[in-house]
């Protein structure tokens, strides 16, 4: 006779694991940098721009935009400063739809996405194709708010959450990478917080341009 199997009834151990040095937020605090932009439909356009397969410029309305197939993705918000917010469901247009619809050249590697106010932030092409990438209109069925980055901001959920702008109005195709403004600014190129790659001083050779 075998033991009887132990089953994991506590509290913790349904708890997904958070990725190293983080921990539980209750709630979803609001956090950037800059103001909260102001929402004018009429002057909204989301970019596709850089070297595109055709070298033209895309361009979309707010209406054209948001007509895109609608998906979901359940995604954890990792914050460099340390807290996590566990398993929204975000609502709105994978970046693969975007890619598909704007194609890149073929020499592209990164991309830089573009938000209200200049603020931006690059990742490879594939974290940006990646399964979850997703730009989110909607998290738990309802509208983004206005400071939570109403009306699109980009979810990629195997990064920290500076590497998903809110207020987002564009793509940018590159053909070798360059920091965005937070990877300018003293945090990790990649930014994957599975490897813990917060600061630009951990860079190992290879995952950033020359500071
Ligand atoms: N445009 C813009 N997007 C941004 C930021 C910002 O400063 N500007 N901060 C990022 C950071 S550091 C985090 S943790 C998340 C926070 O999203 P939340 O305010 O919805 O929790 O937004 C990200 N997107
Ligand atoms: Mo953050």
């Amino acid at each position: 006779m075998g033991q009887p199997v132990e089953r994991n009834t506590g509290e913790a151990a349904q708890q997904p694991p958070l990725p190293p040095g983080q921990r539980l937020q209750r709630g979803w605090p609001v956090t950037h940098y800059g103001p909260v932009p102001r929402f004018r439909p009429e002057r909204w356009d989301f970019r596709v721009f850089g070297a595109t397969a055709d070298g033209d410029k895309h361009c979309w309305s707010h209406e054209e935009f948001t007509a895109l197939p609608y998906s979901t993705v359940v995604a954890d918000l990792h914050c460099v400063t340390k807290f996590s917010m566990l398993g929204a469901e975000w609502g709105g247009i994978p970046a693969r739809t975007v890619l598909e619809s704007a194609p890149p050249a073929p020499g592209v590697t990164h991309v830089m996405v573009w938000a209200e106010y200049g603020f931006s932030s690059n990742m490879r092409l594939s974290d940006f194709v990646s399964e979850g990438a997703l730009f989110a209109t909607h998290k738990d069925g309802e509208l983004l708010t206005a400071e939570h980055g109403f009306p699109l901001r980009l979810i990629v959920p195997h990064l920290y959450a500076w590497k998903g702008p809110k207020w987002v109005r564009g793509v940018e195709y590159m053909t070798a990478d360059r920091r965005g403004f937070w990877e300018e600014r003293g945090y990790h190129n990649v930014g994957d917080p599975w490897k813990e790659q917060r600061y630009s001083y951990q860079e190992e050779p290879g995952e950033g341009p020359e500071l």
